[in-house]
């Protein structure tokens, strides 16, 4: 190569700022789900304790809505999608949101 070759760079690097956006994962209440239920899926999918999942699904019971865990979107939907399935699959209504955090 000549030694006055000027060498451009093919690529810019930015510093990447921007932190990924986070998700609430979102139980919800309702009549008919067994509580023992709900604690169950808390602990399968979200591996959550005998006594983490009861707190948070007492928590949906006497609020209407509780936050199970915040993560990423690709984490958040991948969560619902299988506890959904559970639900689905034992025939209740129980049901899991991922939102985004404001
Ligand atoms: N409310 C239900 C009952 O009394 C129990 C329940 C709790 C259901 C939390 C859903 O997200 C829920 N059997």
């Amino acid at each position: 190569m000549a030694r006055d070759t000027v060498l451009t760079p093919k690529t810019v690097t930015r510093p990447k700022v921007e932190k990924p956006r986070l998700y609430k994962v979102i139980l919800h209440n309702d009549d008919y789900t067994p509580r023992d239920f709900v604690t169950i899926v808390l602990k399968v999918v979200f591996r959550m304790s005998e006594d983490a999942g009861h707190r948070v699904m007492m928590t949906a019971h006497k609020f209407g809505s509780a936050v199970v865990v915040v993560c990423t979107r690709e984490i958040a939907e991948t969560k619902v999608t299988e506890a959904m399935d559970l639900a689905k699959e034992a025939a209740m209504p129980l049901l899991f949101t991922a939102e985004p955090e404001e």
